[in-house]
């Protein structure tokens, strides 16, 4: 095994490596860029390198930054997680070149080969793997597209042979579009990845998204782990992954994982990888006990030679660390597994938790501070993060800040524990499509898992994603208007039963509150003033507080019954100070926060008004 790995990277994956690293007693070692000076992946690092500018070209895609860094360091591997370079076969062999330094992925020629998509295609014909129907050969004349309609009809998708992931796709809806959108394709081809090759496939409707996770060591072992379900995407986004798919029945599944492994088998792939599919929907599906059955049509689209966002659906089903056996697998270690032992327990969803306002067409956050970050935890839940609260958003790069992987030993139970889960989730400061995930668990497609990849493109009424950031979005700075408005919670106890409270007022209002309040000062910011009954306020009738320090004001008008505590005592939070009557009945008192009593402006017998402040705290 390694002594030291450098994390191309940066964010959760960046964080999720190293933790992968620290399990196997593995030393850790960050780049960041000057926007990442303080993010959570170079805290959670050994040692870290400052790599360069914010800009991503000139630092996470600076090669020979990186390769540097890690000879600085003496790190034996490098690690590049998703994105950046993680696809670059270029920079893997590079580091293939480098003395001393072990690529931790796929072989820079597998990665080379496997990008150029009509290679991809006639390898995986060889492997026996149904492709779509169409070329491996460059198309070049407009009258081989018409043909090609004549033959198999229109649509027709036009594709460039360096592109993949949602880049560099043309539909020709018939023969009169043929000469424009081939040019428009090969001109864009040549454009985005310097190659004007594009090759033609029937384009499918509305199919599902379907991958299959590989793992492959240097002997020669191929395992699958697993089918994830991609369906649910935004302009080729995901945004929520599954597994098992809620869709396929079991021979379906059999047939496609085992599709995959033949393929990796065949390309004599190694490391993780995932293998795309699109499964062709049938129209009238109503749901869950119809699934697609041994017949259901299914084609290769692309192999993905990286670990991926959504890898951790397939551990939580598998109880496999697949970013360990990533580093296993890179240090010549064979698999222990058998296929027959991987089993999928349950089922898995994953969240990605993107700094996105869904009702503003989901517009990345232009900046903020995460005020409040408060995540879920519990049972079957999991949460691949890097931020903690107090940390500013940075906006240099993705918008995903997180994810939220919840597993259930079913669909069902997985989508209750995700309600409780999302809705555990406290996240202020920013916006986040939290409410969009908790709008999707209500969603009669998704519940269904009927929704294809066209669901949110074009099915789905968009004003439900503004009924859903009304209803559960937090405060957040970046895109609430700079009206100055300030929001205040106060927690208030009735008759025993707490209430929470949240008042909004304009700032000046605030000030002018504040200024005549007893001791708490007036600044509008939030949590100021006195900290149990919330401050700002009065402080009341003729009260003579002298003492500084937090407050704890009476919740409501009442009698004094007893007073628990004096001057100069230690208070811990929890412990009854003070017991009040009021509304007919006792209330206690209780301290939100320990310290050490500095006045009691109130004694026994004494009537109180809503505000007053029954002790001072130090
Ligand atoms: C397709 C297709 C339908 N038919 N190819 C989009 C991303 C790129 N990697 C391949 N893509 C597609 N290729 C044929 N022949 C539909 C898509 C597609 C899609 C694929 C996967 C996930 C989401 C998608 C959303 C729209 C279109």
């Amino acid at each position: 095994m390694f002594d030291k790995v450098l994390v191309a990277n940066r964010g959760e994956i960046a964080v999720r490596v190293m933790r992968a690293c620290e399990d196997l007693g593995v030393g850790t070692v960050a780049v960041y860029s000057e926007a990442d000076k303080h993010s959570g992946h170079v805290r959670f690092a050994d040692e870290a390198y400052n790599v360069g500018p914010a800009r991503a070209a000139d630092s996470y895609l600076d090669q020979e930054a990186i390769v540097e860094a890690a000879q600085k360091a003496g790190a034996d591997a490098i690690h590049p997680g998703y994105g950046f370079l993680a696809e670059n076969a270029s920079f893997a062999e590079r580091v293939e070149n480098t003395d001393g330094i072990t690529w931790v992925g796929p072989a820079s020629e597998s990665m080379e080969q496997l990008g150029e998509k009509t290679h991809a295609r006639k390898t995986m014909r060889e492997a026996d793997v149904p492709i779509v129907p169409g070329t491996t050969d460059p198309v070049e004349d407009p009258s081989e597209v018409e043909e090609f309609g004549e033959e198999y009809g229109y649509p027709i998708a036009i594709k460039a042979e360096g592109g993949g992931g949602g880049r560099g796709m043309k539909v020709v809806r018939g023969p009169d579009e043929a000469e424009e959108k081939l040019e428009t394709a090969m001109r864009e081809g040549e454009a985005y990845f310097d190659n004007d090759n594009v090759y033609m496939e029937r384009y499918l409707q509305d199919p599902r998204h379907i991958e299959v996770q590989i793992i492959a060591d240097h002997h020669g072992n191929v395992r699958h782990i697993g089918e994830r379900d991609c369906s649910l995407q935004r302009r080729y986004q995901k945004v929520i992954e599954e597994g098992p798919s809620p869709a396929l029945s079991d021979e379906l599944r059999e047939e496609i994982t085992e599709a995959a492994r033949r393929g990796a088998d065949e390309a004599g792939y190694y490391n993780a990888g995932t293998f795309e599919f699109l499964v062709e929907e049938e129209d009238d599906r109503d749901g869950p006990d119809e699934l697609l059955g041994p017949d259901t049509d299914f084609y290769f689209l692309e192999v993905n030679t990286r670990i991926q966002v959504e890898h951790c659906v397939s551990e939580e089903l598998t109880g496999i660390d697949l970013v360990k056996w990533q580093l296993r697998v890179a240090a010549d270690e064979e698999i222990t597994f058998d296929q027959e032992d991987v089993e999928l327990d349950g089922h898995a969803i994953e969240y990605r938790i993107n700094a996105e306002n869904a009702a503003d067409d989901f517009a990345p956050a232009t900046g903020g501070e995460l005020e409040t970050y408060d995540t879920p935890g519990g049972i079957g839940v999991r949460l691949d993060d890097a931020s903690r609260q107090g940390d500013d958003l940075v906006t240099d790069y993705d918008s995903m800040i997180a994810k939220l992987i919840v597993h259930g030993s079913d669909r069902e139970e997985c989508i209750a524990r995700s309600r409780r889960a999302l809705a555990e989730y406290d996240i202020e400061g920013i916006p986040t499509i939290i409410p969009f995930h908790r709008l999707m668990l209500e969603d009669e497609a998704f519940l269904n898992g009927t929704h294809t990849t066209k669901y949110l493109d074009e099915h789905i009424d968009r004003s439900r994603f503004e009924e859903a950031q009304e209803k559960w979005g937090t405060g957040d700075a970046s895109t609430s208007s700079d009206e100055e408005t300030v929001e205040r919670e106060f927690t208030v106890e009735v008759n025993g039963k707490r209430f929470q409270v949240n008042l909004e007022e304009s700032a000046d209002a605030l000030v002018a509150a504040g200024a005549q309040g007893g001791g708490g000062g007036g600044r509008p910011s939030g949590g100021s003033g006195g900290g149990g009954g919330g401050g700002g306020g009065s402080g009341g009738g003729g009260q003579q507080v002298t003492a500084e320090g937090e407050t704890i004001n009476a919740e409501m008008q009442g009698t004094v019954l007893e007073v628990n505590v004096a001057e100069g005592d230690e208070v811990e939070a929890g412990d009854v100070v003070v017991v009040l009557e009021a509304m007919k009945m006792e209330n206690d008192i209780v301290a939100e926060f320990g310290g050490t009593v500095a006045q009691v402006p109130v004694e026994e017998g004494q009537s109180v008004d809503q505000g007053d402040v029954l002790l001072v705290l130090d």
